[in-house]
């Protein structure tokens, strides 16, 4: 059976499975390797690794030997049907460990499909959803509103936590920069608002360190509306964790940040559409700026006052395979163009990242440090000494 080590650069296959261990199956299909999906490879580096692809408008590298655990088929029908069924990978904490919740709430339907229940012991018992969600919540409360920013990593959270309370938190152009919460209490037209910044997330499955620190905020029951922060220009994949926080039941707004950047682009979002389709606001801003975010606070305000009764999507007949459920909330209401740092990235890797102007750029390079060692380097210590 082919797999993705196999594709030339700008040929397309479609992905039967993942195979490997656990840990490295769940993380390929967080990002989007589920059977059915469309993957191209751009392109690889200079010796062969890693391989970078294209799926659902990003570009991921995955090493020869990761590559070669995927088996993939030329075309779509040929992946068989009962592989793209996903349904059961995608059910929150289907893959965590059995609960051990001292009361039982594993029994309780509902419960078991909970992120938090698979932490569940007996020192954690009081923030289960039904163990102590609703004591703790009345204990805890110091602020009119508990506001939560959750969102995928570096889609502009902790630039939006800035803007919305005065912060000077550390924002940087990479996943990761926040680690854990950050709180900050701020009045906003009248309402004493604690804001917290979350550490950037995937979803909520307590898979790795972060999902599972996000997770268990959540669950602690003291958050009383989120704000679902998204990359405008990575909709397919930002919206499976709104999926996921709308299963919880929580209420959700979305902040469609970063939308200087989509709009640049000329990508086209039909936004009252989706709106619609998801049940929630969604309000552009662009938190690097400040622009938008005492909108997107009003709507949080608001829908915390008024929670939804039920989301739609979660009826929709695409349900739980969430990735083929944002496929079809997406279809035909948004396109992507790329921006102008990824026009840069392109041309910089068509240079950089090919054989052979890759090792002609290396040698430059290189001799460019010697140079500048042993000749630069001699002059504070003959030329301007003579000076
Ligand atoms: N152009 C543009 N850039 C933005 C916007 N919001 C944030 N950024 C930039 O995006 C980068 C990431 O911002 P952060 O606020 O650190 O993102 P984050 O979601 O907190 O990241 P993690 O904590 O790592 O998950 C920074 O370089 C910001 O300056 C925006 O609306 N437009
Ligand atoms: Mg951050």
């Amino acid at each position: 059976m082919s797999n993705l080590s196999h594709l030339n650069d700008g040929d397309t296959a479609y992905i039967i499975r993942v195979r490997g261990s656990q840990a490295f199956r769940l993380r390929l299909e967080e990002m989007g390797f589920v059977p059915g999906q469309e993957v191209k490879r751009l392109y690889a580096a200079p010796l062969g690794s890693p391989i970078i692809f294209s799926m659902m408008g990003q570009q991921i590298a995955l090493r020869q030997s990761e590559a070669e655990g995927v088996a993939v088929a030329p075309t779509l029908s040929e992946v068989p049907f009962d592989q793209r069924e996903t349904a059961e990978v995608y059910e929150i904490g289907a893959h965590t460990p059995t609960p051990t919740c001292p009361r039982g709430l594993e029994n309780v339907p509902g419960v078991r499909e909970h992120p938090h229940a698979a932490q569940c012991d007996p020192a954690l018992c009081t923030t289960c959803p039904s163990c102590g969600h609703t004591s703790r919540r009345r204990q805890r409360k110091t602020a009119d509103l508990t506001v939560a920013l959750i969102g995928n990593p570096n889609c502009g959270k902790t630039a939006f936590f800035n803007a919305a309370s005065g912060g000077h938190e550390h924002t940087g152009n990479y996943a990761g920069v926040t680690v854990s919460s950050v709180e900050s209490v701020t009045t906003f037209e009248g309402m004493c608002l604690k804001i917290i910044d979350l550490p950037g997330t995937y979803s909520l499955r307590a898979f790795s360190p972060e999902e599972a620190f996000v997770a268990s905020e959540l669950a602690t029951g003291n958050i009383d509306v989120v704000i679902n922060v998204l990359d405008t220009g990575n909709l397919e994949r930002n919206l499976l964790l709104t999926i996921q926080l709308q299963e919880l039941g929580i209420p959700v707004v979305g902040a469609l940040n970063l939308y200087d950047e989509f709009e640049e682009s000329g990508s086209t979002l039909d936004r009252q559409r989706l709106e619609h389709l998801l049940g929630m606001p969604l309000i552009p801003c662009v938190a690097k700026k400040g622009r938008g975010i005492a909108e997107v606070l009003r709507a949080a305000i608001m829908v915390a006052q008024n929670p939804p009764k039920e989301y739609p999507v979660l009826r929709s007949p695409h349900q739980p395979d969430h990735h083929a459920l944002v496929h079809a909330l997406l279809e035909g209401i948004y396109t992507l163009r790329p921006g102008r740092t990824a026009r840069l990235t392109a041309v910089v890797d068509r240079y950089l990242a090919h054989r052979p102007t890759a090792f002609v750029a290396f040698l430059l390079i290189m001799w460019g440090i010697f140079y500048a060692t042993f000749n630069l380097g001699q002059c504070p210590m003959t030329g301007w000494n003579r000076a």
